[in-house]
């Protein structure tokens, strides 16, 4: 089995079989006026880790291992968005409404694609999702489970909001997770750190933790 130097001890997957999940890398996060920055947020961490989410999907591009960009966005007509959701945060903004980016949070708004930098390649899968979680109402699963892969490495945004619901979402499922330390990023510095820290406390209670650089050296 190859196998990646991670903590809390090293991560080993079938040749082959490892998938990277890379979530919420879109305008509506890292850019000025999308979702990200109408509940408070400064957008500038979150741009700053383009280039090395970038260096990670080049790896698995080069590897020809299976890639899946997620969205957070929701239906026009916001019958996928529980009311609770869409009152949340008491913003001036909120999902559905106009920003300078198009509708917030809504599929097929500008501010719904993925950055240019980290746009989908034909064969790539992108899943758009109403919740936190990429497993919860879309078809991730049964695409993972069609195509027998069960060990999944993680980047994206935000570290403990959508990417940790995610890879617990996993976890439940059975999947192994892996997620690259320095290609996710939280509008708060602590709770980034915090939540590599649960991940991997107690033996990976909930997966492993590895640098972009060692995942990708490990690929080659
Ligand atoms: N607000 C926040 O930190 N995150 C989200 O609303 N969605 C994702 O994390 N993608």
């Amino acid at each position: 089995m190859p196998v990646i130097a991670a903590q809390p001890y090293e991560f080993d997957y079938p040749a082959g079989k490892l998938a990277l999940v890379v979530i919420d890398m879109q305008r509506d996060f890292v850019e000025e006026g999308g979702f990200g920055s109408v509940l408070g947020n400064d957008v500038r961490p979150l741009a700053a880790i383009v280039p090395t989410v970038r260096r990670l999907l080049d790896g698995f591009r080069a590897a020809g291992l299976p890639i899946i960009h997620t969205r957070e966005g929701h239906r026009p007509d916001l019958a996928d968005c529980p009311p609770a959701k869409r009152a949340r945060g008491r913003g001036k903004l909120g999902i559905g409404d106009s920003g300078p980016m198009g509708r917030i949070l809504i599929d097929g708004e500008p501010g719904n694609d993925l950055v240019p930098e980290l746009a989908a390649l034909p064969g790539e899968t992108v899943i758009v999702k109403p919740g936190k979680g990429a497993f919860y109402a879309t078809r991730l699963g049964h695409l993972l489970e069609t195509q027998g892969i069960g060990h999944l490495v993680f980047a994206g945004v935000t570290t403990e909001v959508c990417v940790q619901t995610t890879m617990r979402e996993a976890n439940d499922r059975g999947y192994e997770c892996l997620l690259a330390e320095d290609a996710t990023e939280s509008y708060f510095p602590d709770f980034k750190a915090t939540t590599l820290a649960m991940i991997r406390a107690q033996g990976g209670i909930v997966g492993w933790t590895a640098p972009t650089d060692t995942i990708v050296k490990a690929l080659r």
